[in-house]
C-alpha cells in the first residue's frame, strides 16, 4: 500500500520515522513544509526538510528534536563573540548542511533536486519532497505586528497573541516536482500530528495540492492530546484565535478533507461528537515517546485503514 504523508516539525518527523520503520521505502513519499524555511546569517535554512532528514537518517537530535546529534557549537559562539546574531542556534555540523544547500542553491540547482541528493547521501530511503520550490514564508499576524516565522517561533518563544497567518508568495508557488505524481499514486495520504496552522496548511495552500489531496482517502492524526500540544504552539494559537484546543477542533479545521481521524485514548469521550460530523475515527495511544512507538502507531494506522 503507498501512503503519501504530510508533514512539517518534530510530531511529523516522530510520525514519518514510524511508517518508515515499517513501509517498503518505495511505498512511502513524504511532503514537506517549507513555510518556516528563512534565510540567515546568509544561508538558506529548512527547518522541517532537516528535521525529517535528520530524523530519518538517524542524526536528529534527540533533545530538542531540531538539528543534529553529537553537535558542537563552535561557529555559533564565535558569531556570539563578535556580536552577530545568536537567537538562531545552528550548530556546526548543522551548518554543513546549510552551507553546501546554500552553495547549490547559487549555482541554480532547486531545493527538491538538493534534497533528493542529500536524502541519499544520508541514505534515506523514502522519497522526501519539499511542498515546494518557491520561497513562501510563513508571516505569523500577531497583536505585536506581522512577524516572520522565526521571529515569532524562536526569538520571541512564540509569545505574541496570534491573529492570522499568511503563506507570503504562495499564490506564485507550485508543487515541486513528484509531489502531485506522490499524492495521484498513493493509497492513503496521512496528515501527520503536525501543527495544523503552520505545518500543514502551508502545503495545503500551494496551489494544486488540497484540490488533488482531497480526490484520495486522507486520515489526520491529531497533533492535540487531552487539549494540548504534544509539542510546540498549537493548542496556544487554536485558543488564541477564539477555538477551544481539543482533537475535535484539529478534525474541524482540516473538515470534509478528512474520511478518518486518529486521536489519543485520553480523547475518547470525542468520539461520538467526530463521528456525528460524518468523520470515522481510530482512537490509540498516540503519544510516541520511543522509536517503538512511533512503529507501533504507523503500523496500527496502517492496519486500521487496510481494514476500512
Ligand atoms: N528552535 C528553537 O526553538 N531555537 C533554535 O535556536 C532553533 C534553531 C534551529 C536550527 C536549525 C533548525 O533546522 C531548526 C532550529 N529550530 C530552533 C527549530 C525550528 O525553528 C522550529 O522548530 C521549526 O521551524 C518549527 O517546526
Amino acid at each position: 500500500m503507498k501512503i503519501t504523508a504530510l508533514a512539517g516539525g518534530v510530531g511529523g518527523a516522530k510520525m514519518v520515522d514510524g511508517l518508515a520503520q515499517i513501509l517498503p521505502a518505495k511505498d512511502l513519499t513524504v511532503i514537506v513544509n517549507t513555510g518556516d524555511d528563512f534565510e540567515h546569517l546568509g544561508h538558506k535554512i529548512c527547518p522541517d526538510l532537516d528535521t525529517v532528514c535528520y530524523t530519518l537518517a538517524g542524526l536528529a537530535n534527540p533533545e530538542t528534536g531540531w538539528g543534529r546529534k553529537f553537535e558542537s557549537w563552535g561557529a555559533m559562539e564565535s558569531i556570539s563573540a563578535l556580536g552577530g546574531p545568536d537567537w538562531f542556534r545552528l550548530g556546526d555540523r548543522d551548518l554543513g548542511t546549510h552551507l553546501e544547500r546554500t552553495r547549490r542553491l547559487r549555482m541554480g540547482q532547486t531545493l527538491s533536486q538538493i534534497t533528493t541528493d542529500f536524502c541519499s547521501a544520508w541514505e534515506i530511503g523514502p522519497g522526501i519532497l519539499p511542498m515546494c520550490d518557491e520561497a513562501t514564508p510563513t508571516m505569523v499576524l500577531t497583536e505585536q505586528g506581522e512577524l516572520a516565522f522565526q521571529d515569532y517561533f524562536v526569538a520571541r518563544h512564540c509569545e505574541p497573541q496570534v491573529l492570522s497567518f499568511r503563506f507570503a508568495n504562495i499564490e506564485n508557488s507550485r508543487p515541486a516536482p513528484g509531489v502531485i505524481e506522490a499524492i495521484k499514486a498513493a493509497d492513503h495520504v496521512i496528515i501527520c500530528p503536525s501543527n495544523p496552522w503552520v505545518s500543514i496548511d502551508p502545503i495545503l495552500s500551494v496551489p494544486g495540492i488540497k484540490d488533488e489531496v482531497g480526490k484520495k482517502h486522507v486520515v489526520a492524526v491529531s497533533p492535540i492530546i487531552g487539549g494540548k500540544a504534544v509539542k510546540g504552539p498549537a493548542a496556544k494559537m487554536f485558543a488564541e484565535l477564539g477555538i477551544t484546543p481539543s482533537a475535535q477542533a484539529v478534525a474541524q479545521h482540516y473538515g470534509s478533507l478528512l474520511d478518518g481521524f486518529i486521536l489519543d485514548n485520553v480523547d475518547e469521550e470525542q468520539v461520538e461528537l467526530m463521528e456525528s460530523m460524518e468523520t470515522t475515527t481510530f482512537v490509540t495511544n498516540t503519544l510516541m515517546k520511543t522509536s517503538e512507538d512511533q512503529a507501533q502507531l504507523a503500523q496500527e494506522i496502517v492496519d486500521w485503514i487496510n481494514s476500512r
